[in-house]
């Protein structure tokens, strides 16, 4: 292939691996798989779509080109609100291959967090699937900046399906380098102010290698199924650079992950390789108890997201014989950085380090702990994030040394498996996804009822964490149970839905430090 090319080089751990002058990830992801000879092969199936490795090649061609053309230039950034479908692919990698910066963002936002995204990454184009115009087109209304191109992904007049078809399929690869800026992803902030992770052409490559050949053991017969979507980091790895980077295929569902939907999905498409969540793997066990579905095509399971309870890793291999492999990842490392073993998974553990990814646990001074003594987790990799877009501040306190700060707790014990502990911050992870208890305690004070909240993470009855909520009430007000479903329906149209407090609990007074600050801890119990 000449240019754009990967070598393994397994004596220079733990980088070992190296790229080509120029390398620009798209050439490998899609253009290797028509020399390779998988023009015909399908690498996408969903309820509705199938497409082929040499579709997919041509259209990510069109659709570089209907960017280029509407004038968009390289290091520019295209937001992506796009359900799990061809065309997510298609812009991505037609985006990457003629330079310009794809941002997939979480479609399950409301159009205040669009706003701010559309505002800060100061991008020149929007994709959208129409699915979502109820939260992006007032999110465009009210933006300060606003991009010159809004495309649809369909519908009436000059759509993305126009433009593609309108486009030329023959694109070269825009000359950049593995340390060029490739894609960005949005990760969630602690007060709320989701930051721009930006990646670089080497981050994904250096994470299917390492994470998804030499820990999976993902090949060119795998099938993957993610029930995380595309925008997430870990959808992303699961069902677009993994399948792509093996020559295997991927099976696509764009609605909510339901136990009743995922089972149907792996019925009819029969995945090898199924990519949960704790939550999900919780809710697929309770509903095998009316029916068994016919998981038989699977090999392994994946959970990541948050920790994976080891009962339901025992309760899922009691009922199907499958292993769930745990594994942390993160927005920024690009996938996961610590994860069990096929043929080693301790059940509560997230396990061992990848291949080529380094871990440190240290203490408040900075020194490393002992064995089974908890500190804060710090990752060395070549596939952590390049920088936070517009703030150097925070990237400094990310990036300190060379090292990835995770702002997670973990101990590691004498046979150097990890242990995770919790968060350093306040942040909670729901189903996988990021919640910041700032973010549900300004929406609860928009209530005329409320005075003060405070929100803090519970385990259900299933070790899942779950939003609940510790309300003041404003003089006058009382505490009822038709209240507490007024607050909940409050959450629910104010903010992501899955971000609503499970449980409330009405309080004379929140507990607070000398200056103000509320003690979330004390609440935590
Ligand atoms: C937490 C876990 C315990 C942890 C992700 C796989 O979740 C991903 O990325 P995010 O940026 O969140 C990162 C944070 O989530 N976490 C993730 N996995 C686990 N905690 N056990 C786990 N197995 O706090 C981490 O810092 O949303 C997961 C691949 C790519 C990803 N981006």
């Amino acid at each position: 292939m000449g240019d754009h090319t990967v070598t393994l080089d397994t004596s220079r751990d733990p980088a070992g691996i190296e790229f080509s002058a120029v390398f620009n990830c798209a050439v490998p992801y899609i253009d290797r798989h028509l020399d390779e000879g998988r023009a015909d092969k399908v690498f996408m199936r969903s309820a509705t779509e199938e497409i082929t490795y040499g579709e997919l090649a041509l259209n990510v061609n069109r659709c570089g080109n209907a960017l280029k053309g509407l004038g968009i230039g390289a290091g520019e950034r295209v937001l992506m609100m796009v359900k799990d479908c061809a065309e997510f692919y298609y812009v991505f990698f037609g985006a990457i291959k003629a330079g310009i910066v794809p941002v997939p963002l979480n479609t399950l936002l409301k159009a205040k967090d669009y706003q701010f995204m559309i505002e800060d990454s100061e991008c020149l184009g929007l994709v959208y699937s129409p699915e979502f115009a109820a939260e992006v087109e007032p999110a465009l209304g009210q933006a300060s900046r606003k991009p010159s191109h809004v495309i649809p992904v369909e519908g009436e007049g000059e759509t993305l399906r126009t433009l593609i078809a309108g486009a030329s399929a023959e694109l070269d690869a825009a000359p950049t380098t593995h340390m060029d800026d490739c894609f960005w992803l949005y990760s969630s902030g602690t007060t709320g102010t989701p930051k721009g992770t930006v990646h670089r052409h080497r981050d994904m490559p250096v994470a299917c290698q390492s994470y998804a050949v030499e820990v999976m053991g993902i090949g060119e017969d795998d099938v993957c199924f993610s029930a995380a979507k595309l925008f997430f980091a870990y959808g992303l790895g699961n069902a677009l650079h993994f399948p792509l980077w093996v020559g295997a295929s991927a099976v696509v569902f764009a609605g909510p992950p339901s136990p009743a939907a995922t089972f149907e999905t792996i019925e009819k498409f029969k995945p090898t390789l199924f990519f949960g969540v704790p939550t999900l793997y919780a809710a697929q066990l309770a509903a095998m108890e009316d029916a068994k579905p016919d998981l038989s095509s699977l090999r392994l399971c994946i959970s990541a997201g948050e920790a994976l309870p080891g009962d339901i890793f025992r309760r899922w291999r009691e009922q199907t014989g499958l292993v769930i492999m745990d594994g942390i990842g993160s927005t920024e490392a690009t996938h996961i950085f610590i994860s069990n073993r096929v043929d080693d998974t301790k059940p509560g553990a997230s396990g061992k380090p990848v291949p080529r990814y380094q871990a440190r646990i240290i203490d408040e001074e900075g020194n490393e702990v002992k064995a089974g003594e908890a500190g804060q987790l710090l990752i060395k990799c070549s596939s952590g994030l390049a920088r936070y877009w517009n703030n150097a501040e925070k990237t400094a306190s990310t990036i300190v040394d060379g090292w990835l700060v995770t702002g997670d707790t973990y101990t590691c014990d004498e046979d150097g498996y990890y242990y995770y502990c919790g968060r350093d911050d306040d942040m909670m992870k729901v189903g996988g996804i990021w919640c910041s208890p700032f973010e549900i305690e300004a929406t609860l004070i928009e209530h005329p009822k409320v005075l003060e909240a405070a929100v803090v993470g519970r385990a259900d009855d299933r070790q899942l964490i779950k939003p609940e909520a510790f309300i003041v009430l404003t003089e006058g007000s009382d505490a009822s149970d038709a209240l507490r479903e007024e607050l909940q329906e409050h959450c629910k149209s104010g903010l992501a839905r899955y971000k609503y407090p499970r449980w409330f609990n009405f309080v004379d007074s929140l507990p607070k430090t000398a200056t103000g600050k509320i003690q979330r801890y004390k609440l935590r119990q």
